[in-house]
């Protein structure tokens, strides 16, 4: 393969400007309109610039992206799949006109390149939603990126690079399809199979990848996705960590690492054949397309968006047009009795098909339970638990929440020194009067202060529970919705317990410790919570205490229990 041809035939774009040009066109561009690109436009705007995108040489104009939804076609008639297009705030867009020059920046301010604006659209999102990716269902993340993130405005135009996006990680893995290609040729591979993923790796894959690469008797390139996947994918890093394991399970100097910034939008079969496209540009000769290629999941009534092979469908359909050849596979399944992995497609109805989905493998890293050797490779295992630690190993924060004057603080305090007592992890607590000392002392007690109190409460306990710690958080934290954002917060990083601490207004108000209830009736403290303003108490939180009934050091250790019940200590 000649190392500048792009996937059909013509020269690999280069967009980046010449060491002196760059110089004097970076000093124009200050002066220019600038905007800052968001995470997916770096992505692609990496891969228009270093010519992965290939023929595209800038964000497509009005007319590109029109034939693009109906035909799958640029507008010369080049098979081009998905559309790529810089969108931008309405107030942005009015402030630059036709043929004016923008500068596009990273979140450093960097000048990543200019564009020449030639097109400005404000876009149908519906249109666009159905045409390219079959629906317009929110549940979709790529409609859903459209319409609840996505600027209102278009613009189109050829680009200037200035400065490569840069990439602090994982640097030796990182090619662009030029040196890709160039180590392609270096090597002597002249048939190289690529494997596009967005998951860490088990033995179905290697399995997979590997009989496709003898198949068609070519090296293999596994080139995992590293820009922007599936929300709520695992991290690239700990992907990579765990590629870099199943890499020697291949023989050796047949199989390869690389990296791919790409930002997925999930399309299933104009996802596959833009896959297809790009590999081609990176100098791949055959691309695997498996079951589900990018599927995005199930709608919102529960049905699947895309047929399991429609993605294979439709790239035998353009076959002779792509000059990458697809390399179908089906599904990989463990056959017990054979001990070893085969296309679901060869098994027999007497064969007893072994099988952990996504989900049941999560449950178990959580629950720390084994993983059998027959699903994955013990390094790709460990390297995994280090990312996803079970329950016990995990940060956590407990949230209470209540009247002033209900015992959360008494009951936190109480909770705290037992898990000290017990427990290695490290412990923060967060109670009312301390934050409002250290964290929030400007703050009185309106609505809107009382939200930023506690939205400051939940970032730290997040930071906290990310890193492995224990937040006790004991505000007032009177508003459902407030609360619900906290959890939201937290809950991706590690354990959330939102307990309620229910004590009456009536018994509050007897004990009033703080002389505070008989403030607040002389009307003295205005906005008093449970007297002069509300408190929405908790639907469903994981535990409800009365005061009433029960000592702190009973209500300490039935929390105590509650953790160990979900598996927080043990
Ligand atoms: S909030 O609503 O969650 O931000 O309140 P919080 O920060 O937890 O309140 C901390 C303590 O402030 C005292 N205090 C008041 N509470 C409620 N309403 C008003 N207007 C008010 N003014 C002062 C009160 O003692 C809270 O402490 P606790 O420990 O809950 O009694």
């Amino acid at each position: 393969m000649n190392i500048d041809t792009n996937a059909h035939g013509g020269s690999l774009v280069n967009c980046y400007l010449d060491y002196e040009d760059t110089i004097a066109k970076k000093q124009q561009a200050k002066d220019f309109a600038s905007w800052d690109l968001t995470h997916r436009q770096i992505c692609d705007i990496e891969m228009i610039l270093n010519g992965a995108f290939s023929p595209l040489d800038g964000f497509m104009k009005q007319s590109d992206y029109q034939s693009v939804l109906d035909d799958m076609r640029l507008q010369n008639g080049v098979l081009w799949s998905m559309p790529i297009t810089l969108d931008v705030s309405e107030d942005f867009a009015k402030q630059v006109q036709l043929n004016d020059e923008i500068a596009l920046r990273d979140d450093e301010g960097v000048i990543i390149a200019v564009m020449q604006v030639e097109d400005i659209w404000q876009p149908n999102k519906t249109e666009e939603a159905k045409k390219a990716f079959g629906s317009d269902d929110l549940a979709h993340p790529a409609v859903n990126y459209l319409f609840n993130q996505a600027g209102d405005y278009y613009l189109g135009g050829k680009l200037q690079g200035l400065s490569e996006p840069s990439h602090y990680d994982f640097k030796v893995l990182r090619d662009t399809p030029k040196s890709l290609r160039e180590k392609f040729q270096n090597m002597g591979w002249k048939k190289v199979v690529a494997f596009q993923t967005r998951n860490p790796m088990h033995r179905a894959h290697q399995e997979l990848t590997f009989r496709a690469a003898r198949q068609v008797e070519a090296n293999l390139l596994i080139q995992p996705v590293v820009g922007m996947t599936k929300p709520g994918d695992i991290d690239h890093f700990s992907r990579v960590r765990c590629y870099e394991k199943i890499i020697p399970q291949y023989p050796e100097q047949t199989t390869m690492l690389s990296l791919l910034p790409l930002a997925m939008r999930m399309g299933g079969p104009r996802e596959a054949l833009w896959h297809a496209i790009i590999r081609k540009n990176y100098g791949c000769t055959h691309f695997i397309v498996g079951r589900d290629h990018a599927g995005p999941g199930q709608d919102s009534n529960g049905n699947d968006f895309y047929g399991p092979y429609d993605a294979q469908e439709l790239m035998e359909c353009y076959k002779e047009e792509l000059g990458i050849e697809m390399v179908p596979f089906q599904m990989m399944v463990y056959v017990e009795e054979k001990a070893e992995y085969q296309p679901i497609d060869s098994v027999s109805k007497d064969q007893t098909v072994l099988n952990i989905s996504g989900t049941e493998f999560r449950r178990r890293l959580a629950e720390g339970l084994e993983i059998p050797q027959w699903f994955s490779y013990p390094e790709v295992v460990e390297e995994l638990r280090k990312r996803y630690p079970p329950r016990h190993k995990q940060g956590f924060s407990v949230f209470f929440t209540g009247l002033s004057g209900s015992g959360k603080s008494t009951i936190a305090n109480a909770l705290l020194n037992k898990l000290m007592e017990m427990d290695e992890r490290r412990i923060t607590l967060l109670d009312g009067d301390l934050v409002r000392k250290h964290l929030s002392s400007e703050l009185g007690f309106s609505k809107e202060h009382r939200n930023i109190n506690i939205l400051r409460i939940g970032y730290v306990a997040s930071e906290i529970t990310k890193n492995g710690g224990i937040a006790i958080c004991a505000p007032i934290a009177p508003y459902r919705e407030t609360r619900r954002q906290v959890r939201d917060l937290i809950s991706p990083e590690g354990g959330f317990i939102e307990i309620h601490v229910a004590t009456s207004l009536e018994l509050c108000e007897s004990r009033d410790r703080k002389g505070l209830y008989a403030k607040a009736r002389a009307g003295i403290i205005k906005e008093f919570t449970g007297i002069s303003d509300p408190y929405e108490a908790p639907e469903n939180p994981e535990l409800s205490i009365d005061t009433a009934d029960c000592t702190p050091d009973e209500a300490a250790q039935r929390i105590i229990l509650k953790l160990e019940n979900l598996g927080y200590i043990r």
